[in-house]
């Protein structure tokens, strides 16, 4: 049986928007957030939400700091926050190169048995943290909603989306049909909210095919300078998009993984349909934060070497923006 309450560790637009739409549902929601943010106590956090009709409704969010007093240097024992409570059920919602050091920071707090949703763009994480944390258990979500956070305290629901939930194959063939039935019943609990929640069977089918999206936008928007529709008009975009999805359609088809539909094609109609996007690794890139680049076109390169696939062109996108963007960092 599921509690009825979720901590949500990275607060940015879909963990936010999580948070509220739980809140609406009666679903309890903790925002676990960096201690500069909470002034180190328990406390909460307002956020006025511009819902997909129009509707604006003001929430405060409960919150609590996302890393512990005792390897919090700047904390005392003075401190006046309450002990930490323990974690049963977790959502991760970070950029996936802030999830090691974010879960770091609860991991003593994490239950055995703790259910850990993880939630984010890339991959790798997950299969990361199933090694990392083998008394969790550790579930995958891709959800196409689209939300963005303008400010600090307003966050805007911009897109109608489907999320899906799902188990990546276990190492343990015998915990398959608990993690069925914990799949199902935290797919039963999220459908209270007003947002569109699936069980996948074939989470990985599904994964792979929005990593492939991912790999042959996102890092083509750096290099371009340009919103993801404007791919669409760019021949020499168009060429890379196409040769990027042969190589993940190669990558899959040798792990026997069915893309659910032709890759490039699925790329263009993802592009032409966020037409006005600036995609998330050129917000990154804008705003000088380090890029997704090594859990998307970075992670497809590592998988291709272990099965001994060339992936040139996925290879030379992934140097390409990580020059491009530490040179970036370098006039921030
Ligand atoms: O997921 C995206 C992202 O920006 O990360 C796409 C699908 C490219 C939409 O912008």
């Amino acid at each position: 049986m599921l509690e009825n309450h979720w901590y949500i560790l990275g607060a940015g637009a879909i963990g936010s928007l999580f948070a509220c739409q739980f809140e609406r549902a009666n679903i309890r929601s903790t925002l676990l957030i960096r201690a500069s943010q909470t002034h180190l106590k328990n406390t909460s956090k307002s956020l006025d939400v511009t819902f997909l009709d129009g509707s604006k409704q003001h929430f405060s969010i409960q919150t609590q700091p996302s890393v512990q007093a005792s390897i919090q240097p700047s904390l005392t024992p003075l401190d006046e926050s309450p002990p930490p409570t323990p974690i049963r059920q977790l959502i991760l919602t970070t950029k996936a190169h802030q999830s090691q050091t974010a879960i770091d920071g609860i991991q003593s707090r994490l239950t055995e048995g703790a259910i850990i949703v993880v939630m984010q763009n890339g991959m790798g994480v997950a299969e990361q943290l199933q090694v990392q944390l083998p008394q969790c258990a550790i579930f995958v979500a891709t959800t196409t909603e689209g939300a963005h956070r303008p400010t600090e305290d307003s966050l805007i629901h911009a897109g109608a989306g489907e999320t899906w939930i799902g188990k990546l194959p276990s190492s343990n063939p015998k915990d398959c049909g608990k993690e069925y039935i914990t799949a199902q019943n935290i797919v039963e609990q999220w459908q209270r909210s007003a947002l569109s929640i699936h069980y996948d069977r074939n989470i990985t089918q599904r994964l792979w095919t929005k990593l492939a999206i991912n790999c042959a936008i996102n890092p083509l928007t750096v290099k371009y300078q340009c919103n993801n529709g404007a791919l669409l008009t760019n021949p020499e975009a168009l060429q890379l998009m196409e040769e990027v999805c042969q190589e993940l359609q190669n990558i899959m088809t040798a792990k026997g993984i069915h893309a659910h539909s032709d890759l490039f094609a699925t790329a263009k109609q993802v592009a032409k349909n966020t037409h006005s996007n600036i995609s998330s690794m050129l917000q990154d890139y804008r705003n000088h934060r380090p890029t997704e680049i090594h859990f998307i076109n970075g992670y497809v390169v590592n998988e291709a070497n272990t099965l001994s696939i060339p992936t040139p062109v996925n290879q030379a996108l992934t140097l390409e923006i990580t020059n491009k963007a530490y040179q970036n960092s370098l006039g921030a």
